[in-house]
């Protein structure tokens, strides 16, 4: 595998992980993702820890991706289409800090494109209303415990994988068929 730069390699939040994780892993260019938290105040935390809300972190994803075949650009486009940016610390019914649509830049580059990209969508007004994302720098990553990885995959028939993952998935699949790493038509 191609050793990637850290530009190449983003964190970002917006709500549940195991949706985040369940989505970008479909989209093409994109090499792996891991779930994991980031963005609080205590080091190696747990998923009780972060889920109880004190220690800060965010349920984020770390995505790998190869910039010829997917810009950050359009990267983080996907990320403000597929959840709502405009809910503070909330993705429908997940409340709580750790589900805050947050983007961790690694320079000043990054920051930029991800403040340009928040610009243009809320001028085309893909959301009503404005965006309450979080745009900070990186610090650290986390990676979850491993009963978290590929979740929705492994656990197709929970209640939250079929009533709010699946769903999340699907209308993914509908926007970006032309950008799966499986074709639209023969994609699940
Ligand atoms: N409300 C969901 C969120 C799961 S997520 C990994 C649950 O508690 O099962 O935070």
């Amino acid at each position: 595998m191609t050793v990637r730069r850290v530009s190449d390699i983003t964190y970002f939040g917006e709500g549940c992980f195991w949706c985040t994780e369940a989505v970008f892993t479909e989209l093409k260019g994109v090499e792996r993702v891991d779930s994991g938290y980031a963005g609080g105040t205590t080091s190696q935390p747990t998923y009780e820890q972060v889920c109880s809300g004190r220690t800060g972190h965010a349920e984020v994803v770390q995505v790998t991706f190869d910039p010829r075949v997917l810009s950050f650009h359009d990267l983080l486009t996907i990320f403000f289409t597929v959840h709502d940016p405009t809910t503070l610390n909330r993705q429908g019914a997940d409340v709580g800090t750790q589900y805050r649509s947050v983007v961790f830049y690694h320079d000043a580059q990054q920051k930029a494109v991800a403040e340009q990209v928040i610009r243009e969508l809320e001028a085309q007004k893909l959301w009503r209303k404005k965006f309450v994302t979080e745009v900070a720098p990186f610090t650290a990553f986390y990676p979850a415990e491993e009963y978290h990885r590929d979740y929705f995959a492994r656990n197709p028939s929970g209640g939250y994988c079929q009533m709010v993952i699946a769903p999340k998935v699907g209308k993914f699949r509908s926007k970006f068929a032309d950008r799966l790493k499986i074709s639209g038509a023969t994609a699940r």
